[in-house]
């Protein structure tokens, strides 16, 4: 075996030459690979002996990409165009052999090779769109010349990992080896290429084409889904691109590349990209860390929250067992269950059996003493602290020791609720958010006495069921509520000195978010919490309900909607909030869309800064992956926290301070936020 550099090998295998490639963890394309990819291919051609020449890749996949760690430096090195055109135009016939993933510069290397060999657990795919960017290396306008535009339109702009049989069907790839085997199947590939005097295929010169009615309804299709994003409009210009010749293709390509490439919203999702694997290291709780194995997991409650976090882990095969305290209770918590995963089923995606499969990992029961095996439990019931702490005391003395005692409480103090065992250490919060088997999130609450085990086996889990996890400590709302109850608090605020709930929830999804507070209310349900008999008027939410205005559930809440759901500004709203802003004596005025924007987001940013000096997030970027995830902050604007570093701390500041001169302490900034703002830094240097 010939090295020709730290990350690249050259051998030979008869008259077929194989570079391997091995760059951990997953053979990105930094400076030394394309170096190393560059004399391979140079030397492999320049050698009489070889007449075929296979890339593979060592470790647990193909070339995953550019090494997005890399972009904005100087480029040092062969480029990775110099590398596409030393294959594509290689003499000698170039087999890409594909285990892993191949994705985004990883597939647009194999798209320069002659032909693709894959075994069948690979995927390709180009998920630049993910990061803001668009696949700059040829990808754009290689990928339709083989799919179609329509199908390019798809990958490129979902991002999606395509497996490696339907890559076969669309002609990604040529043919399959066997499992274990791709080695050998890549050789016996080449060989079969040389002994039939197969072509040396250059797909770039290939044409395509496609009606431009294509283009213009798979905008209109998506126009929900890309809002505010500028990525995906690039992607799809560049397939538009693709109908031209090649190299005008390729000119848009560069162009529409460095322009994503220098804005600040591709700069946003590299940042969440990272924070997002970041968030999964936790200073003080080392990787090898004992796990506690999770074979049976409990769940306490079978309301829409039990039922949601319970698929979570049937999904992945871990048998659950939920507790109820009445059987009616009981039935329809599992009923929800299976209607749930039926409409699954009907939509196409999961099969009849594989929902049987699923709904034979579940069982019930109204006795807690069935939990006495579980590896985990979590305590899914309404939040009242003293009911909790009796679940609690009597889990202690049912369920084995060594396993996890969990709640899933979205507001009470865990701390309290783990004096009520005598093991304190296996107590530990994991906050699902609504719909618990959908939404990404899971805040993994630590506290005082959460073993380090515990916490490293919550984290773990939750990658497994496919959760992003965040560890934060404990305070009233952790981190996504409590700095949620700082715009909630403006958002009312501002209500009554007069923006409407429109205003502000126009503000709110003009910046990104799916939808603002008032809107999300509605969907919610005003009656949350709500009571009928108690309630005196007292508030405009009580007045709302009084009036059967309970949100979209009765056709009315701050909105009124139509049949089709459409929410409409409502007068009687307005009526509402206008007495009420009487009755207090306020003045309403017009307020500027900006300050509505400042009023909702500075004194949540500010409130980021405080969890921060509380110790209750280990980093800035934690708190932005648990609002991504968890609360619809728009990507691009990568999370509160570095929205905040881009437009400046400084900026931050002074308008907090400016409202707190007109309106108190409320908007007092942080001693963090001012330090770092007089400093001229931002939470990105903490
Ligand atoms: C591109 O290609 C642009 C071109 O079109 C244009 C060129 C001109 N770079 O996710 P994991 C690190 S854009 C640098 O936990 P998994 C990652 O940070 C790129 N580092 O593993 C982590 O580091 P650490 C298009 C990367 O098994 C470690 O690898 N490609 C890169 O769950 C393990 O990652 C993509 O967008 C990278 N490209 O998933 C693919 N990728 O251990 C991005 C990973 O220090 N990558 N790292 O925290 C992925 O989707 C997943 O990492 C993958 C593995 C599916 C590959």
């Amino acid at each position: 075996m010939a090295a020709i550099n730290s990350a690249t090998d050259l051998t030979r295998d008869g008259e077929i030459a194989v570079i391997t490639l091995d760059s951990p963890p997953v053979n990105a394309l930094s400076f030394n690979v394309r170096d190393g990819l560059y004399e391979g291919f140079k030397a492999a051609i320049a050698d009489d002996a070889v007449k075929a020449i296979v890339l593979i890749c060592a470790g647990r996949t193909f070339i995953a990409g550019a090494d997005i760690s890399e972009f904005g430096g100087a480029q040092k090195g062969a480029s990775l165009f110099d590398v596409q055109a030393m294959m594509e135009n290689s003499p000698k016939a170039v087999i890409a052999a594909i285990h892993g993933t191949a994705l985004g510069g990883g597939l647009e290397v194999a798209l320069t090779a002659h032909y693709r060999v894959a075994v069948p657990s690979a995927k390709c795919g180009l998920p630049e769109v993910n990061l803001g960017l668009l696949p700059g290396a040829g990808g754009t306008q290689r990928l339709p010349r083989i799919v179609g535009a329509q199908k390019a339109l798809e990958m490129m702009t979902s991002g999606s990992h395509v497996p490696a049989k339907q890559c076969l069907e669309m002609g990604l790839v040529d043919s399959l080896a066997e499992e274990g085997k791709l080695l050998d199947g890549a050789v016996a590939f080449a060989r079969k290429v040389l002994a039939d005097k197969m072509p040396l295929n250059k797909v770039r010169e290939r044409t395509v084409t496609a009606d431009p009615q294509v283009f213009a309804d798979f905008r209109k299709a998506n126009a929900r889904k890309f809002r505010g994003f500028k990525a995906p409009e690039a992607n799809i210009k560049c397939v538009e691109a693709s109908l031209l010749p090649f190299e005008e293709g390729i000119k848009v390509e560069r162009a529409l590349f460095m322009e994503l490439m220098t804005g600040e919203q591709s700069a946003a999702q590299r940042y969440a990209f990272f924070a997002e694997r970041q968030a999964n290291k936790i200073p003080d709780v080392p990787a090898d860390t004992p796990i506690i194995p999770v074979a049976k997991v409990g769940i306490i409650g079978a309301g829409t929250m039990g039922g949601g976090i319970a698929m979570n882990f049937l999904n992945v095969g871990i048998p659950v067992k939920i507790i109820e305290t009445k059987q009616e209770a009981l039935d329809r918590g599992l009923g929800v269950i299976r209607k749930n995963y039926e409409n699954t089923a009907k939509r196409g995606r999961l099969t009849m059996d594989q929902v049987e499969q699923r709904m034979s990992l579940l069982s019930g029961s109204l006795a807690l003493e069935d939990l006495a095996d579980s590896d985990l439990v979590i305590e899914a019931i309404f939040e009242n602290m003293a009911v909790k702490k009796e679940v609690f005391g009597k889990l202690d003395a049912i369920v084995k020791q060594g396993a996890i005692l969990a709640t899933n409480t979205s507001a009470l103090d865990i701390d309290e609720i783990a004096t009520a065992v005598k093991r304190p250490e296996a107590v530990i919060g994991l906050h699902f958010f609504s719909p618990a088997n959908v939404m990404r999130l899971l805040e993994v609450v630590r506290a005082d006495k959460t073993s380090k085990s515990v916490i490293a086996t919550a984290m773990q889990l939750a990658k497994k069921i496919g959760k992003v996890a965040v560890l934060v400590g404990v305070c009233p709302g952790f981190v996504g509520n409590r700095m949620l109850f700082q715009r909630q608090a403006q958002a009312q605020r501002l209500v009554m000195e007069g923006a409407m709930p429109w205003d502000v929830d126009r503000v709110l999804f003009d910046f990104g978010f799916p939808m603002g507070p008032f809107a999300m209310s509605d969907l919610a349900g005003l009656d949350i919490g709500w009571n009928k008999e108690t309630s005196k008027g007292e508030t405009i939410r009580d007045q709302l309900c009084e009036l059967d205005r309970r949100g979209q559930k009765t056709s009315a809440g701050y909105y009124d909607y139509d049949e089709k759901r459409t929410a409409i500004p409502s007068p009687v709203t307005e009526g509402i909030i206008k007495a009420f802003a009487q009755k207090q004596g306020l003045n309403q005025r017009d307020i500027s869309d900006e300050e509505i924007l400042e009023r909702t987001v500075f004194p949540m940013i500010n409130e980021g800064a405080k969890i921060l000096e509380e110790g209750k997030a280990i980093r800035a970027s934690d708190i932005d992956i648990v609002w991504i995830n968890g609360y619809g902050w728009p990507v691009y604007r990568g999370g509160p926290m570095h929205y905040a570093d881009s437009i400046g701390l400084k900026k931050v500041v002074e308008r907090l301070k400016h409202y707190e001169a007109q309106m108190g302490d409320f908007f007092k900034p942080s001693p963090l936020l001012e330090k770092l703002a007089a400093e001229g830094k931002g939470f990105k240097d903490l």
